[in-house]
Formats: structure tokens, C-alpha cells, sequence
């Protein structure tokens, strides 16, 4: 499934950018991509370097003396069964009466407040809980005296790996640190220019929410107990193997020591007895697993461990290779990244170029250390977090955030992160259906706001975001945008269609007809986090579009034909949530009641233009426009998550100019030293949205072309771009100079026509199928469209000759 252009690294010779060279041939040769400090971390949240492999996280701070290095696995969760009151969410069976009542007042009154919505159908999260901190690893280091001088503390994003280095008494001290996927580990190496240096002293800590045993054995100090919550029990295995000088473990602190070594290799395994399944969510600490995995590590080399690491992680994240300027790493070598961040004002001067190139690809970064096969999606934080109670228990929020996660995960061509998310969507489907049958008396599944790793798919109390039935369908366009980037029939068949279809099915039972325009509208209905509770707010009329849109193409794909008919009878008569008010704007509501002044951060109307495709410059310009009216009124400031949304959806209005305007002010508003988003405080979501938003500048394909430099920034004049993915299983690369396309290389995974709308100033387009004796293929081109029929797994050329 992944395949074709060779790795390409991002650093790319423009000189050599001649017009006949195939961007996917010319791999060059790989270089670092860093986020770095000259200083250990003071601050967690802001300097801390993040590692993970999906289940598990490490964020570096590197003390000298004394060093935490904080850990997390991504199930460890205080709440769910088990915890006091735990009944995910669902409310008493008089609800359904209660919605009827609202829907009733909501019709008498054109709207009711959330407040008196929320005193009817809210309730009180019981035993919701917290993603949790696995604990800390406090290694003591020996050397405590001298100055310590050539600091250096930087994560590559090219290979995955962290390292602190410095100097101290004539030894030149290195650490080094990276999670392994294939051996689910976090693994540090201990290493000094001079024999003999590496002394330590090591212990874990965890919160005192959870009972613990350690016990330091055989070089291994096991801790384990259970959290006094929810009683899910954890394990967490350190082995320290040494090359030389003397190990020794403390029985009565439960801490190890070494002193005077060579070389040292820390591997760090961790699990609880935690199951994705409904409704009970255990299994069994899988103690053998993490015993095998590390004596796997103490039987190798390593060398051999990171270059297995290497192999692992490159395959993904080399895919991609983006240039916004030659020779990127220069200057991102020569000013700590938070320097040039500090500095950053958004002009286009190439350290800015390269600090954009390096935030891109640290989105990218993020998500597979956050999110691979096995493990649950990637959370608020990713993988990562250091406390008991973190902002919105670290959870998953579903009026956004979640699915903003996603974005990047197609386009930047990582669709196996999305894997997660697709276990977690089906695991949610069970008691989704609990609560779509408790809530609404409806067959299907849904959820609201927010969900935990329990399965919580009921409703909370908060009046002003509880409310979002329709987050079961927003989630579903993931499953299908991941079959339309891929083109796998048997994803399709088997995974998305089964959970689209059940997310359909509760709206063919929930949708009322509205008493003014006889439409069918979601009712009560809210559109995030804002306004009055009402029929049909255009959010809530788009998401089931979208969802509808989907499952008719999808149910043909299936052959479905009776369910498909079913859909598009109800999409005949579905209000579209679009509608162009008095001000030019696309309204949010059915009522034209839109305040200019209103600049808050969900522009949840604007769902049609992005994520959702019904609206485009392209297709539906009336609309398009609107949108463009609404979105100047909302302003350009929000939170780090909403300036995220707003790149994208000014890349959808081909505004490449605002879009960059967006991302320069998310990185000098939203953006911590360390390149993490800040909502405030930290929230992932805004790092994700943004890498999806400077893809969605690069390429788009949601009109049924694929639309190479739609919204290209005069910051990025020239540049190169390698192996994008475009719907219909397409992968694409582009060179572009003096702000105008040179070049693309296009491989598609299926035989199929391609239309391609290339830039305006491409004339004269050309393309060339590469390798084959025919000089060109049968094109056919109108204005700047292009439209040739691809051989699976062929190479074809497209070429501009540029005025
Ligand atoms: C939604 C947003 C908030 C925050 C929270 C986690 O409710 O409105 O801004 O991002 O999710």
C-alpha cells in the first residue's frame, strides 16, 4: 500500500531544480530537522522535547544533575467501570420526554438559552476520570561538580531521536533517546567521551493516586499497582544494562545504581490491564509481553535497536519531504528554535521559511509518535502528559478537536496513524448505540461532547458545549476520507461502511421535520459552543449531508442499493445548513440572527467548507463567498486550534496569503518554545491542524480534481514538496520558483482518469509518462485543466513552461 518515490529528505538544491529532473528520483541526501535548546527545560509544558510510539510517551527536559524524565501509556486512565458512579453517561429513561419537551419549546419559542436546556437533558459526569501520568524516571547522575559548558538539547524530527549533550570536567557527556515501535519501548543511552564516566543512581516516582511496589532485581526495577480510582492495575519495568563498571540494586529504596561505566542503555516498558472493549475495559497485564521485549533488547546491540527504530520510523515520516527554502537545517542550526520562533513575524525571511518547514513536518512528527497501530488515537495531549488532572481530563473532545487531530493523517500520507482512530470509532459504536437508543429511542449510535477511553458516549452537564449528537457522523467522514485517500475496498466494506452505516441509521430515526420549511432538521440542535439551542443549526445540517453524502456514495460502492435509496430519499428532503444572510454571511443558524461582532473561536458553520466539501470556490461560489464574509467577521485571532481551522479553511478559499497570515499568527500567538500548540495551555489539536492546513496550500482534491499550489503564499515563492496524497490513491510531488509551478510528478495506486487544475500560470502544460517510449500521454486540456488517464503504478510527468 505504501510504496513508489524513494525517502526524500527535506533539504532540497533549488540549483538543481532543472526542469527534466523527477522529483521522486532525486532523493538527496538526509539531513537533520531539529527542534532544539542550548539549556535544560524549567517548564514541562513549553520546553520538554516529546518521544512516543504511539502507546507510549517520554518528554525530555534533560537536567544535568539531576534528571526527570517523565513517561506516559496511553491507557492508564483514573474513571471508566470501576469508578465510583461510572455509568457512561447515560441518563434516566424520562429523557427521551425531555427532548421531546425542548424540541416542543425550542418550536414555541424559536429557540430556548442552553442553561434551560441543559437543566432538562445535562447530567452530571460520574467516574468520567483523567488521562494519567505513568510517573517519572529521577536518575541522579554522580558528576555534580564543574561547569557544564556546549549544552545542547534537540529532538530530530528526521529520525526520531532526542539527545543532550554537554560538557562537563573534561568529559563530553551524551544521552540519547527514542521510543521504539517495534519494541513498544522507550529506550535512553548513557554514553561519555571518556571511559569509566557514567555514574547514576536511579528511582521512579508516580502520583500518589495509585498504590506501588518496586522492586529493583537482576538490573530490572519493576513498579506496579493499581489506581485507587478505578482499580486498573499498571506495570512499568526500567532495565539497565551496562557496559562495564558495577550495577547495583537497593532491595529497601527500590532505586539502582551504577557506577563507573562505560556505557549504559535504560529501557523503559509500561502496560495496565486495560481493554478496548465494552463494557467492562479489561484484560490482563500482559506481564510476558514486556519480559520478552526486553530481553529482546538485552540480546542486542544498541546499534541494532536504533537502526531498527530508524527503519521503523523513517518508512513513515521520510514519506513527505517539504522545502521552503534551501538549506533549511542551517538556519535552523544556528539559533535555538525558540530564538527563531521569538523572532518569527511571519515575512517569509528564509529562517522563517525553514521554521515553517520545520513546524509542518513537527505535525507530522507528532502524529505518528502520538498515534500508531495498537494503541488508542492520539488524545487533547497527544500521548503526552505529566499530571493527575490535566486540562479537560487530556480526553477526547468530539466537537473538534479530535477529529482536527486527523486532518494531516491522509494528505501528509500517514494513513496508518489513522488506525487508531478507526479502533476507537468502532469501539465506540456499542455503547453509542446504548445511548442513541436511552436518549432518542433511535436505532445507530451517537455520542456529544466528549469521550473517555470507557466508552462514555452519554451527556455532561456544562449548558454551553454539552449538546453535539452529531459527533458519531463528523467522526464517520474520517473513515470514508481515509477510504478516499486510499482506495482500499476492503476498509471500506469491512470497517467504514458497517460504522457509517449505524451513524446514518440514527439520523434516518432522529431527524424531525421542521415546522416552517418542512425540511428535515436535527432538533435540538447546537451549534458549538455558542447561541441558542434551536432547530436545524447549519453545523448540525452539514454534518448529516456530509455523513448522508458519504453513505450513498459509499453504500453504491457497496452495493447497498436499499439503503442507499432509503439515504437519498431522506437527503432530498434534508435542510442543507446553508444559507446566505443579510450581511453576506453564511449564517450559522436558520434565523439570520449572526452578530458582525461575534469573534468566537468555533466557526462551526463553516463546516461545509472545511472539513466538510459541500461548499467550494470551485463548485458553489455564492456560498464560498459567504463563508469568506462570515470568516473576515470572525477575525483572525483564537485560540491555537482555531486559528488552525481558520488556515484551512482560507486554503479552501484559495486565499494562500490569509492562510499564511493564520499560520504566522498561530506560531507567534499560539505556538510554545518547544513548536507545541497552546490553547492556552497545551493542546495538541492546533500542531495538527496547522500541518493539515500548510498541506491543504499545497494540494486539495475534495472537488473532484486534484488542485496542485491552490493557495500558495508570496512567503513561499519557491519550494518542493514530495509525496502528498490526493483522493482516488494518488501521490504527488511539485516543484515551484518565482511563486509558479515547475513541475509535478504524479503515481497513481489505481488505473484512473486524473484531472488535474494546475495554477494559472502554468501555460503550455505538458505530461510525459516516465519511462515509456510515447513522448506524451493523451491529454486533454481546458484553460489550466488537465485531464489524463493513469496506469497504476506509472510515473507521469507533468511539466509547466512558465512565462
Ligand atoms: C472544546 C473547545 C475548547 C477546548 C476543548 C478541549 O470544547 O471549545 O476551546 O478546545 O474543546
Amino acid at each position: 500500500m505504501y510504496k513508489r518515490c524513494g525517502v526524500l529528505k527535506t533539504a532540497f538544491t533549488f540549483a538543481a531544480a532543472v526542469l527534466t529532473a523527477v522529483v521522486c528520483a532525486s532523493p538527496v541526501e538526509a539531513k537533520s530537522l531539529p527542534i532544539w535548546f542550548d539549556a535544560p527545560a524549567l517548564d514541562w509544558e513549553s520546553e520538554g522535547l516529546p518521544l512516543g510510539n504511539g502507546a507510549m510517551g517520554i518528554v525530555v527536559t534533560g537536567e544535568v544533575a539531576r534528571e526527570t524524565l517523565q513517561l506516559n501509556e496511553k491507557t492508564l486512565w483514573t474513571g471508566g467501570p470501576g469508578a465510583q458512579g461510572y455509568n457512561f453517561g447515560l441518563p434516566a429513561d424520562s429523557i427521551k420526554q425531555d427532548v421531546a419537551h425542548v424540541r416542543q419549546q425550542i418550536t414555541q419559542h424559536n429557540g430556548i438559552d442552553p442553561q434551560t436546556a441543559a437543566d432538562k437533558l445535562g447530567q452530571n459526569m460520574h467516574g468520567y476520570g483523567h488521562y494519567q501520568s505513568f510517573g517519572e524516571l529521577d536518575i541522579q547522575y554522580n558528576d555534580q561538580t564543574g561547569a557544564v559548558s556546549n549544552y545542547v538539547r534537540s529532538l530530530d524530527l528526521n529520525q526520531g531521536v532526542a539527545t543532550v549533550a554537554y560538557t562537563r570536567n573534561n568529559t563530553h557527556y551524551k544521552r540519547e533517546y527514542f521510543v521504539s515501535y517495534p519494541l513498544q519501548a522507550a529506550i535512553v543511552k548513557l554514553s561519555a567521551s571518556n571511559k569509566q564516566s557514567i555514574s547514576f543512581n536511579l528511582g521512579v516516582r508516580v502520583h500518589p493516586n495509585r498504590t506501588i511496589e518496586t522492586q529493583a532485581k537482576k538490573g530490572v526495577l519493576t513498579f506496579s499497582g493499581k489506581l485507587f480510582d478505578n482499580n486498573l492495575q499498571y506495570i512499568g519495568k526500567v532495565q539497565i544494562v551496562v557496559d562495564g563498571g558495577e550495577l547495583t540494586e537497593n532491595e529497601k529504596t527500590g532505586r539502582i545504581q551504577v557506577s563507573r561505566a562505560n556505557n549504559a542503555v535504560i529501557s523503559i516498558v509500561a502496560a495496565t490491564n486495560y481493554a478496548q472493549a465494552y463494557p467492562h475495559y479489561r484484560g490482563k497485564l500482559p506481564v510476558k509481553a514486556l519480559d520478552k521485549n526486553l530481553a529482546k533488547i538485552k540480546a542486542s546491540d544498541y546499534s541494532a535497536l536504533l537502526a531498527e527504530h530508524l527503519t521503523d520510523y523513517t518508512a513513515l515520516f521520510g514519506r513527505v519531504g517539504l522545502s521552503l527554502i534551501e538549506n533549511a537545517e542551517y538556519y535552523l542550526l544556528a539559533k535555538p528554535t525558540s530564538e527563531l520562533l521569538k523572532q518569527y513575524k511571519g515575512e517569509g525571511s528564509a529562517p522563517e521559511r525553514a521554521l515553517e518547514q520545520l513546524y509542518f513536518q513537527f505535525g507530522r512528527y507528532l502524529l505518528i509518535a502520538s498515534s500508531r497501530n495498537g494503541s488508542l488515537p492520539a488524545n487533547l495531549q497527544g500521548v503526552w502528559n505529566n499530571s493527575a488532572t490535566p486540562p479537560w481530563n487530556a480526553d477526547y473532545h468530539v466537537n473538534i478537536n479530535l477529529q482536527m487531530n486527523y486532518w494531516p493523517a491522509q494528505v501528509t500520507n500517514l494513513g496508518e496513524t489513522a488506525l487508531p482512530l478507526f479502533d476507537f470509532i468502532d469501539s465506540l459504536v456499542e455503547p453509542g448505540k446504548q445511548s442513541a437508543q436511552k436518549v432518542f429511542g433511535a436505532r445507530g449510535w451517537t455520542l456529544f461532547l466528549n469521550t473517555n477511553i470507557f466508552g462514555y458516549t452519554g451527556l455532561i452537564e456544562w449548558p454551553t458545549a454539552f449538546w453535539q449528537p452529531e459527533a458519531a457522523a463528523w467522526l464517520a467522514q474520517h473513515y470514508f476520507e481515509h477510504y478516499q485517500f486510499y482506495q482500499d475496498h476492503t476498509f471500506l466494506t469491512e470497517r467504514a461502511y458497517p460504522a457509517m452505516k449505524e451513524a446514518a441509521l440514527f439520523w434516518v430515526d432522529v431527524l424531525v421535520a421542521d415546522p416552517n420549511t418542512g425540511l428535515l432538521v436535527v432538533s435540538p440542535s447546537f451549534s458549538p459552543e455558542q447561541g441558542p439551542f434551536v432547530n436545524g443549526a447549519a453545523m448540525s445540517q452539514q454534518i448529516v449531508f456530509d455523513l448522508f453524502t458519504n453513505v450513498v456514495e459509499a453504500a453504491n460502492l457497496v452495493g447497498d442499493t436499499e439503503f442507499k435509496k432509503l439515504i437519498q430519499t431522506k437527503l432530498a428532503k434534508l435542510d442543507p445548513g446553508t444559507r446566505i444572510g443579510s450581511w453576506g454571511q453564511l449564517q450559522e443558524w436558520q434565523q439570520d440572527i449572526d452578530d458582525k461582532t461575534n469573534t468566537h473561536r468555533h466557526i462551526s458553520h463553516l463546516f461545509a467548507l472545511h472539513p466538510g466539501d459541500q461548499i467550494s470556490v470551485q463548485a458553489t461560489p455564492a456560498f464560498a463567498k459567504a463563508a469568506k464574509v462570515s470568516l473576515n467577521a470572525r477575525g483572525d485571532e483564537g485560540t491555537g486550534w482555531s486559528r488552525a481551522w481558520k488556515v484551512n479553511f482560507w486554503a479552501r478559499l484559495l486565499d494562500g496569503d490569509r492562510a499564511h497570515k493564520l499560520l504566522a499568527g498561530q506560531l507567534m500567538g499560539s505556538t510554545l518554545p518547544n513548536l507545541w500548540d497552546t490553547h492556552p495551555p497545551f493542546q495538541i489539536d492546533g500542531n495538527f491542524g496547522a500541518t493539515a492546513g500548510m498541506a491543504e496550500m499545497l494540494i486539495q482534491s475534495h472537488t473532484g480534481q486534484i488542485t496542485l499550489l491552490p493557495a500558495l503564499p508570496k512567503q513561499w515563492q519557491t519550494g518542493a514538496v514530495t509525496n502528498l496524497r490526493a483522493r482516488g490513491d494518488v501521490e504527488v510531488s511539485m516543484r515551484w520558483a518565482n511563486s509558479k509551478l515547475i513541475d509535478a510528478t504524479l503515481v497513481a495506486g489505481k488505473s484512473q482518469p486524473i484531472n488535474l487544475a494546475l495554477p494559472n500560470s502554468c501555460i503550455s502544460p505538458t505530461v510525459k509518462q516516465q519511462g515509456s517510449n510515447k513522448n506524451k500521454v493523451t491529454v486533454s486540456i481546458a484553460n489550466t485543466a488537465v485531464v489524463f488517464s493513469a496506469t497504476r503504478g506509472e510515473l507521469y510527468h507533468v511539466t509547466c513552461s512558465n512565462k
